[in-house]
């Protein structure tokens, strides 16, 4: 109760607001004097998988507002906070949409709970679907994996993975069964033809003219990275996007993670003052993958060019062959800059702990295990007595975000990426292509 009326309490996105939304913000209030609406912040939404929202905060803030049934407005940033909120505003009773029922029985404990039958025929997926543009996604592989695309991809509105291409026709076939991918094409061309973006699945050696294919039929493409071990092509495909106004988005989805930028915030922002020495380690125990070992060090290197810088001033490395199986499968390379230095070290087949640190002349920063799948990190304060943890959560393996944020692009006519460009992937390639020549 507050000041003597009944608190009637409830939550949602309200995207695209509609009649639906009216009606149980109505009947909410029939059951109390007094309605606090709690709407989703954008990395609450972010965070349980819901990224196609449409309308800022800000709007369906407003649009509740609108409807005079409200008489207080909370944001729901985080999962859990609703029994907080219980407590804190003295609610009574909590409503929501029997879309929801039995997943809030646990807060009868706190207040009465009402599930409402939804009104029929409307919602805002449903109106998502008629407003966005469809994107289609075309995949080249040559391997029997989509890497989660089909699921990732199905998850922000509007996008699908519709057409598969392979140079081996009896694995088209079967990855298309496989994750149900409608469309088999018959050669490159086809599958150009009928695709918006054109994901390149394939051995490093192929993607060069793949991705060129792709560009030159004016399409956005993502691949992995490096997209070839020769600088030269890499430099050409790179002017080729530009000058085909197309994207040309690197499938590293640690630079569309929240903790990313947050990391970069410390760093470009002073917060861990100079950076002395940075070190940054991974390896993976994948045998399939004929040159994985570039892979691999290309992942490895891009945050250190992207947080040190471009301009080192001197480069070595030392690579490990182990003879009887004839690949590199050890490498420890070390970028020396004015004022610190990089170590990165590479292993395939070869375990070494998966982590970046970074020492600065105020703090150090630390990602663990698999830091590429950019869950979080720590900061540790220089005499070690404050640790904050730095965390976000999202769920599938991140291909969303990829996804996300070349649909943001498309939208605001942009086809670079400031968070990880084109030119500290030159610096990447660069490197790669001075160790394979050694
Ligand atoms: N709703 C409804 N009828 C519809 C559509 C939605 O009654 N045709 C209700 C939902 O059941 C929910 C409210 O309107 O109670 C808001 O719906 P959404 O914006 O879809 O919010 P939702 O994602 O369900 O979030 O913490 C968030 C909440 O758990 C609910």
């Amino acid at each position: 109760m507050k000041d003597g009326k009944r608190v009637v309490i409830t939550y949602g996105t309200f995207d695209l607001f509609h009649k639906g939304h009216y009606n149980i913000l109505k009947r909410a209030r029939e059951y109390g004097d007094y309605l606090i609406v709690g709407v989703t912040g954008e990395s609450y939404d972010m965070g349980r998988g819901k990224l196609s929202v449409h309308d800022s905060i800000a709007e369906r803030i407003n649009n509740v507002m609108n409807t005079d049934l409200v008489d207080e407005i909370i944001i729901e940033e985080y999962l859990g906070q609703k029994i907080r909120d219980i407590i804190k505003y003295n609610v009574d009773v909590f409503v929501i949409g029997d879309d929801w029922r039995g997943k809030f029985d646990h807060i009868s404990n706190y207040c009465e709970l009402v599930y409402l039958p939804r009104t029929k025929d409307i919602s805002s997926t449903q109106l998502r679907k008629e407003q966005d543009r469809r994107y289609s996604i075309g995949m080249i592989t040559d391997r029997n994996d989509d890497n989660q695309l089909t699921y990732e991809a199905s998850m922000v509105s509007g996008f699908s993975l519709a057409s598969v291409f392979s140079e081996d026709d009896e694995l088209a076939g079967s990855v298309s069964k496989r994750f149900g991918i409608e469309h088999v094409a018959r050669n490159v061309e086809e599958l150009v033809a009928s695709s918006d973006i054109v994901f390149v699945q394939t051995d490093i050696r192929d993607r060069y003219r793949y991705i060129r294919k792709a560009l030159e039929g004016g399409k956005h493409v993502i691949c992995d990275i490096p997209y070839s071990l020769d600088p030269e092509e890499h430099v050409e495909l790179i002017k080729l996007a530009r000058d085909s106004r197309c994207i040309l988005f690197s499938n590293m989805k640690f630079y569309c993670t929240q903790v990313f930028v947050q990391l970069l915030w410390h760093i470009q922002g002073g917060l861990i003052g100079d950076i002395i020495r940075m070190e940054c380690s991974i390896s993976k125990n994948n045998i399939k993958i004929v040159q994985l070992f570039y892979e691999l060090t290309a992942m490895a290197l891009s945050p250190v060019i992207k947080l040190m810088g471009r301009d080192y001033n001197d480069l070595s490395y030392e690579l490990t062959e182990l003879s009887e199986r004839g690949e590199t499968e050890f490498a420890t390379i070390t970028l020396k800059y004015p004022k610190g230095q990089a170590i990165v070290n590479v292993g395939n087949k070869i375990r070494v702990e998966n982590k970046i640190e970074i020492i600065g002349t105020e703090g150090t920063i630390r990602m663990g295990d698999d830091w590429w799948r950019g869950r979080s990190f720590e900061l540790i304060s220089v005499d070690g007595s404050e640790t904050r943890k730095f965390t976000t959560n999202f769920s599938g393996n991140g291909f969303r975000l990829i996804i996300r944020q070349i649909l943001d692009m498309i939208r605001s006519g942009k086809i670079d990426y400031e968070l990880f460009g084109a030119e500290d992937l030159t610096v990447v390639t660069d490197i790669i292509s001075s160790m394979q020549r050694n």
